[in-house]
């Protein structure tokens, strides 16, 4: 192997990890800053969650956002440990910014409330 072709070949090798180096990461697919089109929505207001009480179809996805500007946390009874329906729960507060959506595949009526305002309580009703 010439001198030549040792460069051109380091120099491919470079460029390979640069452009694997620059790949973006996968985001966390859980949460999103807009609104799905056509989703169903829940919105934390300043009285609560709205609607309150929602029954949906099992498989159908419902998005949490807020109208405020605190950080906010919708996540499965009972409080604090969310253990009623463990997946219903961003494990992490939200930004008022953010919106997150959870896909309720078990049927039940699902109490939840908000994390960081546990007085804020709400329902969500799934059927078959
Ligand atoms: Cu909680």
């Amino acid at each position: 192997m010439n001198t030549k072709v040792a460069i051109v070949v380091g120099v491919l090798i470079l460029a390979a990890a640069g452009w694997y180096v620059s790949q973006e990461k996968p985001v966390t697919p859980q949460v999103q800053v807009k609104v799905p089109e056509g989703a169903i929505v829940v919105e934390l207001t300043k009285e609560g969650f709205s609607p309150s009480e929602l029954t949906i179809a099992k498989g159908e996805s419902v998005t949490f956002r807020t109208t405020g500007t605190d950080l906010y946390w919708p996540a499965s009874n009972l409080h604090p440990s969310h253990g009623i329906y463990p997946e219903f729960d961003p494990l992490k507060p939200l930004q008022p910014t953010e919106v997150w959506s959870f896909t309720f595949d078990q049927v039940g009526e699902w109490k939840y409330h908000d994390h960081l305002a546990p007085y804020f309580t709400g329902v969500i009703t799934v059927t078959e």
